[in-house]
């Protein structure tokens, strides 16, 4: 019986030693603890991040090529490919909603720029007329976070 009881004791040492693990911060992530359904596929966001258009405002009028600049608070910008927490680059969404499907990679089509390079503004060509303009931020893959960091969609006349 001397054996089972070395064992025994292994078995105890090695349940404390997970206890352990469990109780320590590092071990669960607090994003997967506070959203379990998440797919993995998605990345969280901070609670607070937000998406915003610096310029132009909502109803400006302005000529082409328009200076987009691009707001964001609570995360940062990192390129595409770049896996960090907590970051992600801009999409601009031009005369469109964005994707009902939020769990896919942002397509790339003339309404859906991506800025995989970092940027924080760009100059964008505008016909004459109204057009409105979103934000949408994506993961290292493209993909929207989620909750999906999304700014007012701004419409704005170009005057010429
Ligand atoms: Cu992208």
């Amino acid at each position: 019986m001397k054996e089972m009881s070395v064992k025994e004791m292994l078995m105890r040492m090695s349940i404390i030693a997970a206890l352990v693990l469990a109780a320590s911060p590092t071990a669960v992530p607090l994003a997967s603890a506070q959203t379990p359904a998440v797919a993995p596929e998605r990345t969280a966001s901070p609670p607070g991040a937000a998406a915003y258009l610096i310029s132009p405002k909502d109803g400006a009028k302005v000529e082409s090529p328009v200076l987009v600049q691009f707001g964001l608070k609570g995360m940062g910008i990192a390129p595409a490919g770049v896996k960090f927490e907590n970051t992600g680059h801009h999409h601009l969404l031009v005369d469109t909603e964005a994707p009902a499907d939020l769990s896919a990679p942002l397509p790339v089509t003339d309404k859906i720029v991506h800025f995989g390079k970092g940027q924080t503004e760009a100059k964008v060509p505008l016909s004459p007329g109204k057009h409105t303009l979103q934000l949408l931020l994506g993961d290292q893959n493209h993909v929207p976070h989620n909750p999906p960091v999304i700014s007012k969609k701004i419409t704005i006349t170009v005057t010429k």
